[in-house]
């Protein structure tokens, strides 16, 4: 089936246009994480910041309770990516990421843990969007069975031929070493702010983004919370 084409060109296709040492395209380095569930409060914060960010991440928490036509409707001012953490058969995971697709969205997130045919499938069915696999993940329980795998979640992205990885602002050590395995892939880095990560922090320690959600949308000034987010990442860019 052909899907509309609302990006042909998405943020951060091709990937070389990406590569970290040229910077091309990345503006402030921050993506909101839009895990609102009041539809219309979602779409106010999402116009309030979207000249300020390079993307919108939006889960199920938005979806489920908007529908997908939320991604089609913030996909008008801004690049979205789906975060569905797919985790499923090749089969399903495709079926899933064709539908963030035919709905606009520039990226999607998957989980490696279900193996490289399946991150394969997400990144075939993205017909050159963007795929980010996650690694260890920001929270507490990330130690538990992401981190011992980190690494090797970050080999398979590269296996895969995805286009970037999600590890932790949290453990900025740990970036560096995810940054090793995936070269010049994408890092985007969740977890500044309410979960006690530093955005300058991730940045120095070699994400290319972070993903910033309930600072700035649960912020009773979220275009003001943005704007010191894109500061300190600059400031943490010029050191
Ligand atoms: P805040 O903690 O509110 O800033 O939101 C962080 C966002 O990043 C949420 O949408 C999480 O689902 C997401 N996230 C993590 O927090 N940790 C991870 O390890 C991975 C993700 C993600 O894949 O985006």
């Amino acid at each position: 089936m052909e899907y509309p084409e609302r990006y042909p060109e998405t943020l951060f296709s091709p990937p070389w246009l990406w590569c970290p040492v040229t910077g091309v395209k990345r503006k402030s380095r921050l993506i909101l994480a839009l895990d609102e569930t009041d539809p219309s409060r979602a779409l106010e914060v999402a116009r309030e910041v979207g000249d300020l960010v390079d993307a919108v991440k939006v889960n199920y928490p938005l979806v489920l309770s908007a529908g997908m036509g939320v991604v089609d409707d913030i996909g008008d001012f801004a690049d979205v990516i789906c975060d569905f953490k797919v985790a499923d058969i090749p089969n399903t995971s495709r079926m899933i990421v064709e539908e963030a697709r035919r709905h606009g969205a520039s990226g999607v997130i998957c989980h490696g843990f279900v193996g490289r045919d399946t991150v394969k499938a997400c990144v075939d069915a993205m017909r050159g969007g963007d795929v980010f696999v996650v690694t260890e993940m920001s929270h507490p329980g990330g130690l538990e069975f992401t981190r011992p795998h980190g690494l090797d979640l970050a080999r398979v992205a590269v296996d895969a031929g995805a286009h970037g990885v999600i590890a932790p602002a949290t453990r900025p050590e740990r970036v560096r070493l995810v940054r090793e395995v995936v070269g010049d892939m994408l890092i985007l880095s969740p977890g500044v702010g309410a979960q006690g990560g530093r955005a300058a922090d991730a940045i120095v320690a070699g994400a290319d983004y972070v993903i910033v959600g309930r600072s700035i949308y649960r912020s009773v000034d979220p275009r003001g919370a943005a704007e010191s987010l894109v500061e300190e990442i600059k400031e943490a860019t010029r050191g």
